[in-house]
């Protein structure tokens, strides 16, 4: 229900993921009036929206979860090695029942105004449900892959069967069992809902444009003896997690370069990762498959030679296999029998890349190579990541800028936390940090222990507004992509790099120097008062 009546609060968080719970929850405890707006109706983020069939989290569980309260590590159980959506949803539900989050929450108000008043110095924010607040500080844990990506194929709104994008599955489901369904798109979420759908639909089309990288999760239940060790050790592993270039903890070796190891010896290592129960581990073994062109090309040939052996059908395999980008330079995913699913007599590979989608029509999906029937076409085609959720709100900063248009062709930002000319506003896994190339869980505790420590200093001495400049955060832009420049992350059109969406600014946004250097520059820019920011009386 609408509030209608104006209130002033310390902090706005937009979002009720797992960033958004732990703002509201760490900023209480700073002792500051909090309110939260959320879309969904209820808590989770992604892991709200995402609940397609197959829907699973690619990190380890006893990882990806909240560090900050001993006792809820300690309690909580993990049935699975790599929870499924609903185990996550679970958790997320009692974190926000245990720490008594709810009530801070406004369900179902999809912010769609953030307008900085210069005359009070304060955020007026607005809902579409009609909530309006006045707030000194906004915190956008607005989730880096939040805004749906529905690509503009003509003839969509033509579709008389069901129509659905993975992000917006209904909780009651989508019948599809013995039906003809179509999905479009073969990234991570493709690869999780491919498998699934092909085990009851009468016959599977995929439409792929561009083939992935998949690894097996070798999902199992969570091992009884394993999760006690966890348990036993958190605080050390928590620990060294703040301390790796993705917030993990690999329990593996590592193999220097590639080049050092004769031909057999690569392969038995290669191998022994694929066994193993983490696509991560591929980026680790070898110091230069990130950085070498010639040794990630001997790690992707034999990722397509694994391809050529699960797929039966040649030219199948052919087409399954990837061949314009380097691996891992997209995001590599980890799958659930994704390859052996294209040996089912129900599914049939269509290639999109040569043949690509004309348009949607009434009974199915039409390409330059005829049209194919459908009764069900599953969107599996990304989201307009990493800025997307905040340019879709209507931000609006110092002079009225839109920040839209001041991230026309670039989405600056100092330290992926602050944008120049939008005081007080501050984001969780924004353009700039290392979002989603490390563990997210651990990354949005550490980045808003960082933002409410500022909001304490700010409180305490009377400071009004935190900002930065124009230099400052061109710097660090550079930076951004300078050590993005020095691996081959730039080479392929990833959504990395914005160049899934349409008009958008090709720009590398992602920082990926390493989560732990990352966390160490933030700690410098604080212990030397905040270099970098302009805080004012
Ligand atoms: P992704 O990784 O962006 O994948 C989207 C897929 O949809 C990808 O295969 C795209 O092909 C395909 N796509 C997008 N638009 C089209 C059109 N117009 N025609 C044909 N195919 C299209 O999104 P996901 O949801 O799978 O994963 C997002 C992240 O969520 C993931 O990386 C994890 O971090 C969790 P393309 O590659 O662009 O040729």
């Amino acid at each position: 229900v609408a509030d209608t009546t104006s209130e002033t609060v310390d902090v706005v968080v937009v979002g009720a993921g797992f960033s958004g719970l732990y703002a509201l929850h760490r900023l209480r405890r700073s002792g500051l009036d909090v309110i939260c707006f959320e879309a969904g109706d209820g808590v989770g983020g992604t892991w709200y929206w995402n609940r397609y069939p197959g829907a699973r989290v690619d990190l380890e569980s006893v990882q990806y979860s909240y560090s900050f309260d001993h006792d809820l590590q300690q309690d909580w159980h993990w049935p699975e090695l790599f929870s499924p959506q609903e185990d996550l949803e679970k958790y997320i539900n009692h974190v926000a029942d245990r720490f008594d989050l709810r009530r801070m929450i406004r369900f179902g108000a999809r912010v769609n105004r953030l307008e900085f008043d210069e005359e009070i110095g304060q955020w007026q924010v607005s809902t579409e449900a009609g909530h309006r607040v006045t707030a000194k500080y906004v915190i956008a844990a607005t989730g880096p892959l939040d805004a749906t990506n529905i690509p503009r194929f003509p003839g969509i709104e033509n579709f008389r069967g069901t129509l659905v994008h993975t992000s917006q599955w209904p909780e009651e489901g989508v019948d599809y069992a013995g039906k003809r369904v179509g999905v479009i798109g073969t990234g991570s979420t493709g690869v999780q809902v491919v498998p699934e759908i092909a085990k009851t639909a009468g016959h599977l089309h995929v439409f792929q444009r561009t083939p992935v990288y998949t690894v097996p999760a070798n999902n199992q239940p969570l091992d009884p003896a394993y999760e006690r060790d966890w348990k036993q050790h958190y605080g050390e592993r928590r620990e060294m997690m703040r301390h790796h270039p993705n917030a993990l903890v690999l329990p593996m070796r590592q193999y220097g370069s590639i080049f050092d190891h004769p031909p057999e010896e690569q392969i038995k290592i290669l191998e022994e990762a694929w066994q193993a129960r983490s696509g991560v581990l591929f980026f680790f073994l070898f110091d230069d498959v990130m950085r070498n062109m010639a040794a990630n090309e001997i790690v992707a040939e034999w990722f397509r030679g694994k391809i050529r052996q699960i797929v039966k059908d040649p030219d199948v395999a052919e087409l399954l296999c990837p061949k314009t980008y380097p691996l891992g330079t997209k995001r590599l995913s980890i799958d659930s029998g994704y390859y052996e699913t294209f040996n089912r007599d129900n599914v049939t590979l269509v290639d999109v890349r040569g043949n690509p989608i004309t348009e949607i029509t009434a009974n199915g999906l039409r390409t330059t190579a005829g049209e194919y029937e459908l009764d069900v076409l599953v969107l599996a085609t990304g989201f307009d990541a990493m800025t997307g959720s905040l340019t879709r709100m209507n931000v609006t900063g110092v002079g009225g800028v839109n920040l839209k248009d001041k991230w026309a062709d670039k989405p600056w930002n100092y330290l992926g936390l602050v944008v120049s000319g939008f005081p007080n506003l501050f984001m969780i896994h924004g353009p700039g940090s290392p979002s989603v190339v490390a563990q997210m869980v651990t990354q949005c505790e550490y980045q808003m222990d960082w933002i409410a420590e500022l909001i304490d200093h700010m409180e305490y001495r009377g400071i009004a507004t935190a900002d930065t400049t124009h230099d400052t955060e061109s710097e660090w832009c550079d930076k951004v992509t300078e050590v993005a420049n020095q691996t081959l992350f730039p080479l392929a059109d990833s959504w990395y790099a914005g160049a899934n969406i349409e008009g958008k600014a090709r720009s590398f946004m992602i920082w990926v120097g390493g989560f732990d250097a990352f966390a160490d520059k933030c700690d410098e820019v604080a212990a030397n008062g905040y270099e970098g920011f302009v805080l004012k009386p």
